[in-house]
């Protein structure tokens, strides 16, 4: 593997496999003088974990964070930080049967294709337990963005299959009500649908897809930078870099197709623009408005319904995938997203 660094003024460069003895990461460029301890990452950590619904895989890890360096006397010292988390609740023979099986959908295929060689174990470098490590270093880049900037970043679950919110509008959204259910959605009157449509679901052994969309508040105009390091581009390639992603917007992002220029543009005046279709980007750079920014999941590929898939020796075999497995992976995504919106802008600061 050869690109597993993320930012180039603050960077993170995560390391370790769904099952093997731990996950880590080393971010270089952290400014001197943050205040930092172990229990900082424990509530983003807890929002993106595993295990705390029955709408989520069942596995269940502490994720509990040890610093090994780039802090002293609780405080950064801008050298680098590694940070380190030990996996726990690996049950890898759930991957015995898959072990020389592709399941149709999943990156092992590409994997095996690029490398020759996987760690079938709970999808190895693969698996969504790497994004544990995006979590934690933006718990980071949040504290310095909020400190030095005054910089906010939210994030809700903007669809889930079919179901939308009936608030789509982020400055409507009450954060207390986002954070009060396990699916980070902004109307606490339609979770018991969800409950309903998630339970169905998951009876049903299928998967569904899901859109995360994030926020930030008090960004400064002029953050980002054109032409190859523009501000949306780099949201753009973070996002992508989240498995399971398949889309991302910007603003009013693919719904600007069918907009006609008079309404897209968003209208200035003295006290400040009058509409945000851009989601505060033109050209690259910031424009003092909110960022905004949209993130679609494709459906789990892991089922334990029946498939037509190839082993390793080419053959058709019938794959079914067992074990703990997110009907959507989208549910737990809201903190990732908001963690690489953090990242960015930490990066472009
Ligand atoms: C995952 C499959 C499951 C999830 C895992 C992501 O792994 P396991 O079979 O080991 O339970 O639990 O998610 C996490 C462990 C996590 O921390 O996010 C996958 O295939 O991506």
């Amino acid at each position: 593997m050869s690109s597993n660094r993320f930012g180039q003024l603050f960077s993170v460069t995560t390391f370790g496999e769904s099952h093997g003895p731990a996950i880590g990461c080393v971010i270089d460029g952290c400014p001197p003088g943050i205040a930092l301890a172990p229990e900082d990452f424990a509530h983003d950590l807890a929002r993106r974990a595993t295990g705390k619904s029955r709408h989520t895989s069942a596995r269940r890890e502490a994720d509990a964070v040890e610093i090994l360096s780039g802090v002293y006397e609780g405080v950064t010292t801008g050298t680098p930080i590694a940070l380190l988390i030990r996996n726990t609740d690996q049950r890898s023979k759930d991957y015995a049967n898959i072990a020389a099986q592709f399941r149709p959908g999943h990156a092992d295929y590409a994997y095996w294709q690029k490398y020759g060689i996987r760690d079938p174990r709970g999808g190895g470098r693969s698996s969504a337990r790497e994004t544990t490590m995006r979590v934690a270093a933006g718990t980071i880049a949040k504290k310095w963005l909020a400190q030095r900037h005054g910089v906010q970043v939210h994030g809700w679950l903007s669809q889930l299959g079919e179901l939308v919110p009936s608030v789509s509008d982020s400055q409507a959204i009450d954060w207390t009500v986002v954070e009060a259910n396990p699916f980070f959605w902004p109307d606490a009157a339609q979770v018991p649908e969800l409950e309903a449509y998630m339970d169905a679901l998951r009876k049903s052994g299928d998967s569904v897809g899901a859109r995360v969309t994030v926020v930030a508040d008090g960004v400064p105009p002029g953050w980002g930078a054109p032409i190859y390091g523009k501000l949306d581009g780099d949201l753009a390639a973070a996002m992508m870099s989240i498995n399971a992603v398949k889309g991302v917007e910007i603003g009013d992002g693919f719904a600007a197709v069918a907009q006609r220029g008079s309404a897209h543009r968003d209208l200035m005046t003295p006290a400040g623009f009058a509409s945000n279709h851009a989601g505060g980007v033109l050209g690259g750079i910031s424009t003092g408005q909110q960022i905004v920014v949209s993130t679609a999941f494709k459906p789990t590929s892991s089922l334990r319904l029946p498939a037509d898939g190839l082993d390793t020796d080419g053959n058709t075999v019938e794959v079914i995938t067992t074990g703990r497995h997110d009907p959507c992976v989208g549910i737990r995504a809201t903190p990732i997203c908001e963690a690489m919106l953090a990242l960015v802008l930490m990066d472009q600061a």
